[in-house]
């Protein structure tokens, strides 16, 4: 029996290609102190992202759309779904072991797992833009894995999760849009992964994304346009010059992924709602930023790098901008030119 596949065979029975699985334990093997344990996390992860994604096709039909009728910490109405995905994550991550606490949008302190001998630690926000699940647009989950820095065998405290975006050892996003995926680095280049419903797996889709070091499409709320700084004003009036394309589904996941496919920037400038910006630095910032420079791009908060930011609080916010090398140190420019940048 001839183990190679003939063209015609390939033709009439194409491969199905990579599995997260067998990727994810190449990988390991490329690393022989590896132990298993961040593999296993990752496992977790793209479980508990099965799991929504099937909560998130169900929610037309099950009442899961809609707000909870409770605030999170940020005083943001919570939508079922955000319940529904934080259960999901925390309860897949607690019954995997590997992570010994969790920090999480939708809960004020720290959620320890009781795996006290879990090595690594979890920061993530379950379901980012889930006020659009109602009208069926996009939406995501963002996580951030970092070593623990506490003892092994004790509980986890804030300071396991305040090390600073540098000491991230993995991050990335899932997702929930016309296919699901699940985007994520551990520091040597981004893989992208499709889900195929119908065989419950993650298959490899992109392996080593770059994001064109140039691009054309701008994404921010210009209702907030009064609001901006006027460097950001400045920089914005630019790409309309230019024609550049806006592009504002006003799910972040959603136009990350575009612009990392595309070519593109995000900008979410301090706001007078929001004067540090609105999205948050240790689940949002952080584990983007992380992508965004493995794929050869940049994310800033102003002339601060955001992986540079020292935290401070788990919940603090940040302005981003974030996506194409060229596009955002031409926005920089902007700002040096104009007036000293905050942060
Ligand atoms: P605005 C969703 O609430 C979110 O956190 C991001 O997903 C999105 O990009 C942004 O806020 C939208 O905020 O103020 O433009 O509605």
């Amino acid at each position: 029996m001839s183990t190679s596949t003939s063209s015609n065979e390939n033709a009439i029975a194409t491969p199905v290609g990579i599995t997260l699985e067998r990727y994810i334990m190449r990988k390991q093997s490329e690393f022989p102190f590896a132990t298993g344990e961040l593999s296993q996390l990752l496992r977790d992860i793209a479980l508990a992202g099965k799991i929504v994604n099937r909560e998130i096709n169900r929610a037309g039909l099950m009442d899961i759309a809609g707000s909870f009728g409770s605030q999170n910490i940020q005083g943001e109405q919570q939508q079922k779904l955000d319940v529904v995905a934080n259960i999901r994550f925390i309860r897949a991550l607690k019954n995997g072991g590997e992570a010994c606490a969790i920090l999480s949008e939708e809960d004020d302190e720290i959620i320890q797992t009781g795996n006290d001998k879990g090595r690594y630690v979890v920061a993530m926000d379950p379901m980012d833009g889930s006020s659009n699940i109602d009208v069926n647009v996009s939406i995501g989950t963002i996580f951030s894995i970092y070593r623990r820095v506490t003892p092994v065998g004790t509980p986890a405290t804030k300071e396991d999760f305040l090390q600073g975006g540098r000491k991230q050892v993995a991050a990335g996003y899932i997702l929930y849009g016309s296919s699901t995926m699940l985007v994520y680095t551990t520091g040597h280049g981004v893989a992208c992964f499709t889900y195929e419903n119908s065989l419950g797996e993650f298959f490899l889709s992109h392996s080593d994304i770059k994001i064109p070091q140039d691009g054309t499409i701008f994404s921010c709320n210009e209702g907030n346009w009064f609001d901006y700084p006027e460097w950001v004003q400045g920089y914005l009036t630019e790409c309309k010059r230019k024609r550049f394309s806006g592009r504002y589904i006003g799910s972040l996941v959603a136009d990350y992924h575009r612009n990392l496919l595309k070519g593109g920037i995000y900008l979410y400038p301090p706001t007078a709602k929001n004067t540090s910006g609105k999205l948050r630095l240790l689940y949002e910032g952080y584990p983007l930023a992380f992508v965004i420079e493995q794929a050869g791009g940049r994310a800033m908060a102003g002339t601060e790098a955001i992986l540079d930011i020292v935290p401070i609080d788990c919940h603090q916010r940040t302005p981003l901008y974030i996506g194409s090398a060229d596009m955002v140190e031409e926005m920089m420019s902007h700002a040096t030119a104009a007036e000293p940048v905050g942060r």
